[in-house]
């Protein structure tokens, strides 16, 4: 039942002493890094010792800005030479937050991953069809390294080629897939499109699903239309990636492996930790990690902790299914983006007006990200094909930024709608 019985039925005390080992020595280590060199030097807390859990609220809270402005190892507390990978957050070009592992970094990453895995009833002799994305976004490698730990056969096939993914179902009798659930909806209408029963076609018991917010009722849509057990696995790439908090086969929220990472709910607005049980931002800090430990990380993701002990017996604690963003970052295909790129693309493209909209909407289950965008009046000439040229300029320098094509529709100026207050970039028509 337990892929390592010792590590995740510890007693609270035992889990209690080891975060707070863990903890001075995240803190330790983060200070060999030039950015919490520093920063810790300018407060004050060089040298400072964790003597209870609680001493961590004296160290600031880092931020995606952070890991930007110390781009590219301003967080790297080890040698280059002992790093052995490097991924990035999804949807990031140019400087993104990059995040350094060490050999041992890769080697715990992948318990912990096989720990959620095996927690859902994955065995060795599963075949294990990873539909994420390969390369810098962690979800491929994430959970390949882990699925491949338990020993099952892992179909590094990645994302997109919906037909050759049905193949694998058929020909090779794939038993558990990973994959986000805006791909799994669509291929639940190509499926039927194709006149094939998803719930009757294959062998597919379970589904690792993650990367994107999706509801209780998109799960159950999903355990209905293909006959298996879907579960959540939650992770960022700062954070390593997919895996820091994973379901058991209880469904009842997601243990967060608590002997890797330090979990704290802040109240967004004021930085205060509020009592357990409250919802709030997840702020998380890696005990383990040597390449480049992250002290109190806004992961600006809402959720609270569950309370009470989960039947399965792990005392690891569990969080609630993601509420929310307390940022505007929105995901499409699993990709996160975020209003300003696709506004700096926008204005720095000469004939565009001040006003667009971004609408993101699902159809047959696909994702499609809209923009429309208001075109200077003085530019509009009444030229078709130079309007054409323009929205064709667009569409690929906003793929370039954001890494999704985009629908883009030119429009007048002054049809779109102008907010009074904070304007509203984002309409969001997806059911999630
Ligand atoms: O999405 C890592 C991942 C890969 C998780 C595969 C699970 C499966 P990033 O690209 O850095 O990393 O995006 C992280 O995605 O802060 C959340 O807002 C969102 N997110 C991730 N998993 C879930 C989930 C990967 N299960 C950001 N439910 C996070 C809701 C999720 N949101």
């Amino acid at each position: 039942m337990f892929w390592n019985e010792k590590e995740e039925n510890i007693s609270e005390e035992e889990l209690l002493s080891l975060q707070l080992r863990r903890l001075a020595g995240a803190v330790e280590r983060a200070g060999r890094s030039s950015y919490y060199g520093n920063l810790f030097a300018g407060k004050g807390l060089k040298g400072k010792k964790i003597k209870n859990l609680d001493d961590i609220r004296d160290f600031p809270f880092t931020t995606k800005d952070d890991l930007r402005e110390s781009y590219p190892s301003g967080m790297l507390a080890t040698s280059m030479d002992d790093i052995v990978r490097m991924h990035a957050s999804s949807g990031t070009t140019g400087k993104s937050t990059l995040v350094f592992h060490t050999g041992r970094d890769i080697s715990n990453w992948a318990n912990i991953v096989a720990r959620g895995l095996y927690a859902v009833g994955v065995r060795k002799s599963d075949i294990f069809q990873n539909m994420m994305s390969y390369g810098l976004f962690t979800g491929g490698l994430g959970l390949h390294y882990g699925a491949e730990k338990i020993g099952a056969l892992v179909i590094p096939i990645g994302t997109g080629n919906t037909e050759r993914q049905i193949d694998f179902f058929k020909d090779l009798g794939t038993t558990v897939i990973h994959v986000t659930p805006s791909y799994l909806l669509h291929m639940g209408h190509v499926l039927e499109e194709k006149g094939l029963s998803p719930s009757e076609s294959f062998n597919i018991r379970i589904a690792i699903m993650g990367a994107e917010p999706h509801s209780e009722a998109t799960r159950k849509k999903l355990e209905e239309t293909f006959g298996i057990k879907v579960y959540n696995c939650y992770g960022l790439s700062e954070m390593n990636g997919p895996g820091v908090a994973f379901e058991c086969t209880f469904q009842g929220g997601l243990h967060l492996w608590e002997d890797n990472y330090f979990a704290e709910i802040i109240n967004p607005d004021t930085g205060q930790v509020l009592p357990e049980g409250e919802e709030g931002e997840l702020v998380l800090t890696t005990l383990c990690r040597e390449g480049m430990p992250i002290i109190r990380y806004r992961t600006k993701d809402i959720t609270r902790f569950i309370s009470g002990r989960c039947a399965c017996g792990r005392t690891h604690r569990r969080i609630g299914r993601m509420k929310g963003r307390t940022d505007d970052m929105f995901i499409v295909k699993g990709v996160n983006i975020f209003p300003s790129q696709v506004e700096t693309v926008l204005m720095e493209t000469p004939g565009v007006d001040k006003n667009y909209m971004i609408i993101l909407d699902r159809k047959e289950g696909l994702d499609i990200l809209s923009v429309q965008i208001e075109i200077r009046r003085d530019f509009f000439r009444g030229d078709l094909y130079q309007l054409r040229d323009l929205q064709e300029k667009l569409r690929e320098r906003l793929k370039h930024v954001i890494l999704v094509t985009p629908s883009v529709e030119l429009v007048e100026p002054g049809s779109l709608p102008v907010s009074t207050g904070k304007a509203k970039r984002v309409i969001d028509k997806r059911r999630l």
